[in-house]
């Protein structure tokens, strides 16, 4: 029988920050797979920041969302019928058509993940793709490893409240900036040795009294005035992981670069961009090394996650603004 299936289509391409009427809510009725195919039950999207960039009409790795189509992206969901051999009804499966309810798939991309392991969430935070961002970052971007200093930008979102903990468990020194007290006071609970909030105080000012001897590695999730600052505070032959630069994601225009970057030749820094989608061979060890820590609470997460399929246009708006602690999510469906 078709099921019927809410979606979030793009209304519009946003000009600065997204705003509500961006998207649209619509129905389309899912067909019963075919041969090969099979039909998925979301129970969770995710709203990540590099979405903002597929918003905007410009080619990268992939082609831009198309405008009156559901936007894809993270999702975890139940195979609820299946034509494909892969794949059999009752399976969990992490894919990328998010934004939606139910999702009709060939299986290809398409990612099997055991429920009784962890809460099902986590297969889109700290056991998926942030978590794994994370890992690639700190451990083979940065090469982090015992006395380094790491200061890490954004640090109470998914990727870094991970990629903090990561660097403390390497045995490094770790600041972390965010922007309320309310993240600040969960980045101490995680034992993150200097935080600031970069609302209230320059970055440069904080890395000053906080990381005095300079800092080893900057993982940066932010850009803008905050690479600047990292660059002056930069120790010799220090590393810089380039992860995301989400204070210029919402820009209308281009911006200008760090204006000390001639800073990388003298204190001869590595600066080093990276996109986790690359490192997927990667993705056994970040699982044997991260999934024991989450599960016997060495390594800790959080979650923000908004009801209903309606709202996710809100959950990314706010994720983009800073509403969420830790990883954002909605679900749109029952769990396991
Ligand atoms: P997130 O950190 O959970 O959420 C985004 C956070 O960014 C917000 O909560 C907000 O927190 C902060 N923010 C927004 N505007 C800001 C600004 N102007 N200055 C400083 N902070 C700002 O998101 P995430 O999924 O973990 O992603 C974090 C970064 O990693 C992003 O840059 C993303 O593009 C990047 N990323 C890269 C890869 C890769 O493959 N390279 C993969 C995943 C993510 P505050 O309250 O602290 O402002
Ligand atoms: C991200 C920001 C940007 C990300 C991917 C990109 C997976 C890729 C952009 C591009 O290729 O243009 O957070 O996460």
């Amino acid at each position: 029988m078709p099921t019927l299936s809410r979606e979030i289509r793009l209304a519009a391409r946003p000009r600065g920050a997204p705003t509500p009427s961006d998207f649209e809510l619509a129905e389309r009725e899912i067909p019963d797979p075919g041969e090969g195919e099979l039909v998925i039950r979301n129970a969770f999207v995710s709203v990540d920041p590099y979405m903002r960039n597929r918003m905007n009409d410009v080619k990268s790795y992939v082609p831009p969302f198309a405008i009156g189509e559901p936007l894809t992206g993270g999702a975890v969901g139940q195979v609820v019928a299946s034509r494909n051999e892969r794949f059999a009804e009752g399976a969990w499966v992490v894919h990328d058509l998010g934004w939606r309810e139910a999702a009709l798939s060939d299986g290809k991309g398409m990612r099997a993940v055991d429920p009784t392991l962890a809460p099902l969430s986590t297969t889109l935070g700290v056991l998926g793709m942030t978590g794994m961002t994370a890992f690639v970052g700190i451990v083979d971007i940065g090469d982090v490893h015992d006395g380094d200093t790491v200061f890490v930008s954004g640090a109470a979102g998914a990727v870094g409240s991970i990629a903090a903990q990561l660097a403390r468990l390497r045995g490094a020194r770790v600041v972390g900036s965010a922007g309320s007290a309310e993240k600040l006071e969960w980045l101490r609970e995680l034992g993150v040795d200097g935080v600031f909030d970069y609302r209230e105080t320059r970055t440069r000012d904080a890395l000053r009294e906080l990381a005095p001897e300079g800092i080893d590695v900057y993982f940066d999730n932010v850009g803008g005035d905050t690479l600047e600052d990292a660059l002056g505070a930069m120790r010799l032959r220090g590393r810089i992981v380039a992860c995301g630069s989400i204070s210029r994601y919402n820009a209308t225009e281009a911006l200008p670069g760090p204006r000390n970057l001639f800073l990388v030749v003298t204190k001869r820094l590595r600066m080093q961009g990276f996109l986790v989608f690359d490192h997927n061979d990667r993705f056994p060890a970040f699982l044997a090394e991260v999934a024991p820590r989450v599960a016997d609470g060495t390594l800790r997460h959080r979650e923000t996650i908004v009801d209903g399929i309606e709202r996710t246009p809100e959950a990314f708006i706010g994720m983009l603004e800073g509403a969420n602690v830790g990883k954002m999510l909605v679900r749109v469906g029952p769990g396991p």
